[in-house]
């Protein structure tokens, strides 16, 4: 009686597409080295398709981030923009800086003056012991008062700022700069943001931009 070795031999002999007889069959190193080289092929896809996910991850992440500064940044610079520079309160010359900026429009003029809108400020406001938000706000603590939040991730200090030291330890030419950081020369109006978030592993994730605005009246 023939095994089903010897029968799965000879029917590998016969057939057209196979070489010669003594290269049909398995052994079991063979076995297991296909066994072996499959495994490792699955998990090297694995490991690629995980680390693909986790780079898109912290890609779409980062863009949020990044999305956050530029829409705050954009939208303080605009406020600024309309400003008139002989009604802006607050920014002193660089090295120093604030974290807050009052100022008013200037609408046009009637009868020869220059009519204004009403007053304005944004600045950052405490939410954390280490961060805060950036708020817009129109006739400021007055009954009228009306605030919006740009930011709500914008830490107390400029990126690797270290404050009260008196010193400019991130090389901006700025003294201790909050993560918001007015400074003002002339008409011109130099604005440093920060927004920083933790990412789902504690991570945290920190972007910077300036703009420099220059008042049109
Ligand atoms: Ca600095
Ligand atoms: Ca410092």
């Amino acid at each position: 009686m023939r095994t089903p070795s010897r029968r799965f031999r000879r029917a590998a002999c016969a057939s057209p597409l196979r070489g010669s007889c003594a290269q049909a069959g398995f052994t079991l190193i063979e076995v297991l080295i296909a066994a072996t080289v499959f495994l490792l092929i699955t998990l090297n896809v694995n490991l690629v398709v995980s680390a693909g996910r986790s780079a898109a991850t912290a890609g779409a992440f980062m863009m949020s981030i990044e999305d956050e500064l530029h829409l705050t940044i954009d939208r303080v610079s605009l406020a600024l923009m309309a400003a008139d520079s002989r009604e802006v309160d607050g920014p002193p010359l660089a090295p120093a800086s604030s974290e807050t900026v009052r100022f008013q429009t200037a609408l046009g003029l009637n009868d020869g003056r220059v009519v204004h809108g009403p007053v304005e400020d944004v600045r950052w406001m405490r939410t954390t012991s280490d961060e805060g938000q950036i708020q817009w706000r129109e006739n400021p603590g007055d009954t009228t008062e009306r605030s919006v939040v740009w930011s709500n991730h914008v830490p107390i200090a400029f990126q690797a700022e270290i404050l009260n030291n008196f010193d400019d330890d991130n090389e901006n030419d700025l003294r201790d700069e909050a993560g918001l950081a007015f400074t003002m020369l002339g008409r011109t109006i130099d604005i440093h943001l920060t927004v920083a978030r933790e990412d789902d592993t504690g991570h945290e994730l920190a972007r910077n931009k300036r703009s420099v605005v220059t008042c049109r009246n």
